[in-house]
């Protein structure tokens, strides 16, 4: 690896957006559908540079506990007035700066996306070459939303057809075995994974176990977001390995997970981690442990997605993630590039820094508001 020591980097400005994406078919799982994308988008200059993050949060807090409106309010009165016109030697030098602060990971990974698309450009490196990954492509499957059993089993033939290397599909209590027996009747060879996003407890223990018959690649987050012990007690008794998303949002969950045996795979995702340097430890963690993990998604324009692609050419991400094509979300994004997967695979966007650039007219109309530091 190239020598990545420069003079510390002066963050000179900052600027805060609220974009809205129209998405292109709504998305439905376990706690609710989405038609839109509304998210903010974070620049931080220095030297002429610009760095972008984006974050992850929803609306309601009905995935974790942030919220975009609360994210905002915190990324204005907070964090950035903390970063802003202060010099930092490294992204884990700005990553300690926000440490102290509990919880709010979503809001805290924004400033430090932000500030490694920064760092990597203002030494003229991939992004993916500053957190220490490499190869010019990924792995990608889809994630497929709640929706008509019948639909939903042609959605599969054409992603397939397309050459995602993995389905996943959203359940729910009712919406489950019925369309497993679907899906997996009509394609017996299929990597298949199922998402319940916590809908479910110990007490159906039964109906999860009823899953193994369905040789699912692992069974993503079916009990509560809070709870890495009763998924320790529902892995005892599956065949299918389980895999953490909601549970895994510090290293510490993540070291508890896999002690007791609760996850044998886990979903990155780096808002949820709090920045890349959790995620990174995670991922060390992950594979100390032998256990594989996957960068997964929260339906992000160009800005996150170029994100998740540099973090997921790290060693352990041996599983497809979750960053299928652009297009499949967004009619137009607000990159200039074409985020677009070809044989389920995605390429690494080329160039320093995440590699894309935004698409300035776009962008202007899909912002719904614009805010500055130093004010
Ligand atoms: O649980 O992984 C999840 C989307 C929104 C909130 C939670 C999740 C998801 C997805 C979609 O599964 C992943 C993507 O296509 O970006
Ligand atoms: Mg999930």
């Amino acid at each position: 690896m190239p020598a990545q020591v420069r003079a510390a980097l002066r963050i000179d400005s900052a600027e805060l957006r609220l974009v809205r994406l129209p998405l292109v078919t709504p998305f439905t799982i376990a706690t609710g559908t989405m038609t839109e994308k509304i998210f903010p988008l974070l620049t931080l200059r220095s030297d002429g540079i610009e760095g972008y993050g984006e974050g992850v949060m929803d609306p309601l807090p009905d995935y974790l506990e942030e919220t975009v409106g609360g994210a905002m309010d915190l990324l204005r009165t907070v964090l950035l007035p903390q970063v802003v016109g202060q010099r930092f030697d490294n992204p884990q030098a700005l990553a300690r700066h926000l440490a102290p602060w509990r919880a709010n990971h979503m809001a805290r990974a924004t400033v430090e996306m932000a500030f490694w698309d920064l760092w990597a450009k203002s030494l003229d490196l991939p992004l993916q070459t500053t957190l220490g990954g490499s190869g010019a492509a990924v792995d990608v499957g889809v994630s497929l939303g709640i929706g008509p059993v019948a639909e939903t089993v042609d959605r599969v033939a054409r992603h397939l057809e397309q050459g995602y290397k993995r389905i996943k599909l959203k359940v729910k209590p009712g919406h489950d075995i019925g369309l497993l027996g679907a899906v997996r009747g009509a394609f017996p060879d299929a990597h298949l994974t199922v998402d319940a996003n916590c809908c479910y407890t110990l007490a159906d223990t039964v109906l999860l176990q009823q899953m193994d018959d369905f040789a699912l690649d692992y069974i993503e987050q079916p009990l509560a977001w809070d709870d890495i012990h009763d998924h320790a007690t529902l892995q005892a008794r599956l065949r299918t390995p389980l895999c953490l998303d909601e549970c895994i949002r510090t290293v510490e969950h993540a070291r508890k997970a896999l002690q007791s045996d609760a996850a044998r795979v886990i979903n990155i995702k780096i808002g949820r981690s709090g920045g890349y340097c959790n995620a990174l430890r995670i991922h060390d963690l992950c594979e100390a442990f032998a256990v594989p993990v996957w960068c997964g998604g929260m339906l992000e324009s160009g800005i996150g997605r170029a994100h998740n692609i540099h973090l997921s050419t790290l060693p352990n991400f041996t599983k497809p993630g979750d960053t299928s094509s652009a297009s499949r979300y967004f009619t137009r994004d607000i990159i200039e590039q074409k985020l677009e997967a070809s044989a389920g695979r995605m390429a690494v966007p080329a160039g320093p820094g995440i590699g894309v650039t935004l698409d300035r007219d776009y962008l202007k109309t899909a912002t719904l508001s614009l805010e500055s530091l130093p004010r």
